[in-house]
């Protein structure tokens, strides 16, 4: 979907998505950092009432604000329903560390790899982002690897080494495009354990239904048994109302946690979970 950016005279920061003539705004900002990766450019507001806005080639990626609430959503659906023994988790792209930051609120995760393509991500979010890099940087159990996702499960040494896989990426464009794809989903099957799930972002349901549809699709041909997707509000992202779609390669997946472990949270509870679940209308096939 075509989208351009906006940063106006008075400081204000919008990421414009024309296809739906809506975008999503912030004023006032002031650029604190810029620069161009090897992969792109990486962007750094300060925002007056959001605290820090990181944006890659003008798509918002994160505020301090908000962020736990896509975060807790991508990663607590998945793993508060697992309670088995050292768990072993892979979190794909997520480089300004939250997903990884709530992987680690559970006791039974014994290993967590993070493995995001761009080596400037870390480094920056480390910088406007304590709170999320800070406790991931610190934690023995986790390594911080700067590789390609795509290549990463690829790789034959890696056979059913993880339980659950999270794909935090940006938008199916460019470099992040295979990541949705049915060849991707097979290598992710490869590396995942017998019972081992997968979550991946899927954009705004509002505006991104045909992706969805697709992305749930590409993961079905690829082997895994049940698909769900779940919707949450995000007000930093477009349309303000975010997706992520969950795989899981043998049993069902856990629509219902009551009497799991929920970790700390801002967002995220067993009745959050429950409803994430439920199909709107428009959504029903
Ligand atoms: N992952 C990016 C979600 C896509 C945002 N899209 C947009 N702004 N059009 C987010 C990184 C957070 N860990």
């Amino acid at each position: 979907m075509k989208r351009k950016v906006r940063i106006g005279g008075s400081g204000e920061f919008t990421e414009m998505w024309y296809a739906t003539g809506m975008g999503v705004a912030f004023e006032p900002v002031t650029r604190v950092h810029r620069e161009h990766s090897r992969f792109q450019k990486i962007e750094v507001y300060k925002t007056k009432t959001h605290g820090y806005l990181a944006v890659f080639d003008g798509q918002v990626m994160l505020t301090s604000a908000f962020n736990h609430l896509y975060h807790e959503m991508m990663v607590h659906t998945v793993l508060s329903p697992n309670a088995k023994d050292m768990l072993s988790v892979l979190v794909i792209g997520g480089g300004d560390c939250g997903a990884m930051r709530e992987v680690l609120k559970y006791r039974n995760v014994r290993t967590a790899h993070q493995v995001e393509i761009d080596d400037r991500v870390t480094p920056v979010c480390e910088k406007f982002f304590p709170e999320l890099c800070a406790p991931v940087i610190s934690d023995w159990r986790a390594t911080l690897v700067a590789e390609d996702g795509i290549k990463w499960v690829r790789h034959k040494d890696r056979r059913e080494m993880y339980d659950v896989i999270i794909v935090d990426s940006t938008e199916p464009e460019g470099m992040a495009k295979g990541l949705f794809g049915t060849s991707f989903y097979r290598n992710c099957m490869q590396v995942l354990k017998r019972d081992g799930m997968l979550v991946t972002q899927t954009g705004s349901p509002l505006f991104s239904l045909k992706h969805i549809r697709q992305v749930s699709g590409n993961m079905l041909k690829a082997g895994f048994k049940d698909v769900a997707t779940i919707t949450f509000p995000q007000p930093d992202y477009p349309s303000g109302y975010w997706s992520a779609t969950i795989a899981a390669k043998l049993s069902s997946i856990a629509r219902q946690i009551d009497g799991a472990f929920v970790p700390e949270t801002k967002y995220y509870n067993a009745e959050v979970h429950a409803a994430a679940f439920a199909v709107p209308q428009f959504m029903r096939e």
